[in-house]
């Protein structure tokens, strides 16, 4: 059999960013969404602190690998109404997306009324603003499309169902704030690599083939979840038509801060940022507790999910 190339290079600097590098006390520096803006590159990542609970960092780096943290977190469970009813227990895994004029943050909100997804604002990184919760409880994982498609924004995200496996869905708005027309567009496959539950993972990004989506898939073994990332390729002018899913993951936890930490055997991504040069930056958490980065070459992930592609569903 044919040794198969490893689709995404690691950097040699693993892990790139641990709670050793934050000014404040924190237990984890993991699931970071990542973009440019003016120049460098921004990291918001998500920190357990001592209670359990999750806040939101930031931090920035000149060449998308060496990253200095701020002083303070970016963001905490909000203290307005309405927002802080949903935050109370914390605010995780932020995706940053770009879309007209300003940096739109997606992040799940946790409290006793269970988990949904907050969407917040921000045109410097400096002040954010919250802008609206864009689910209801029981959904997690849920992506931005950086521009409107035939007249609507688009999202994918993973709504929690015990009948069906956990699988993505996509909805649109006129708006960002009212979502609707949703339609299931991928569901985990039986006796696969994520055939427990599947989650989108990074924001979706444009190739001249399709909206390539990095997602994350679970499997389920004796000693727990492995979590492993996979690519799927959408139809550019209607998402949710999926043209290909690739059969093999593209990462899986192997170095050693992938396979023990938080929590054992996870690579979890909120973020990829895509080169001029036709590579992308790959950030992922490894096992809940530092971030990682590696690199890959675009036209390598959409060949995988057309030609050695499993069925969406
Ligand atoms: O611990 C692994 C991941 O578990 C959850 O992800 P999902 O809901 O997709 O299974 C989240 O808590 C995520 O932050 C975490 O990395």
């Amino acid at each position: 059999m044919e040794m198969q190339k490893n689709l995404v290079i690691r950097h040699e600097g693993n892990p790139i960013l641990t709670k050793d590098d934050i000014p404040y006390p924190v237990q984890t520096v993991h699931n970071a969404g990542v973009t440019k803006f003016e120049g460098r590159y921004i990291m918001l990542f998500r920190s357990h602190l001592d209670t359990g609970r999750s806040i939101i960092g930031i931090a920035q780096s000149e060449d998308g690998f060496r990253f200095e943290a701020r002083p303070e977190p970016f963001m905490t469970p909000s203290k307005e109404p309405v927002f802080c009813q949903y935050e109370e227990f914390g605010v995780e895994d932020p995706r940053i997306t770009y879309i007209e004029d300003a940096y739109y943050i997606t992040y799940s909100a946790y409290s006793a009324h269970g988990v949904r997804i907050g969407l917040a604002k921000t045109t410097d990184f400096q002040s954010v603003e919250r802008v609206a919760f864009i689910t209801q409880a029981d959904y997690r994982n849920t992506v931005l499309f950086p521009e409107k498609i035939d007249g609507r924004y688009a999202k994918l995200d993973r709504p929690h169902s015990d009948i069906s496996p956990w699988s993505i869905w996509i909805s649109f708005s006129p708006d960002l704030r009212h979502w609707g027309d949703s339609k299931l567009v991928m569901k985990p496959v039986p006796y696969h690599w994520d055939e427990m539950k599947i989650g989108p993972g990074a924001p979706p990004i444009r190739t001249e083939q399709g909206w390539l989506n990095i997602y994350h898939g679970v499997f389920p073994t004796m000693d727990g979840h492995v979590y492993r990332l996979g690519a799927a390729l959408h139809n550019l002018d209607d998402p949710a038509e999926i043209l290909g899913v690739g059969d093999r993951w593209i990462l899986q936890p192997e170095d050693p801060w992938e396979v023990t930490g938080y929590v054992h055997n996870v690579v979890f991504t909120c973020g990829a940022v895509p080169e001029e040069d036709g590579t992308l930056k790959l950030y992922w958490g490894g096992a809940d507790k530092v971030m990682c980065a590696g690199t890959a070459v675009i036209d390598e992930l959409v060949e995988l999910c057309l030609t050695d592609s499993r069925a969406p569903m």
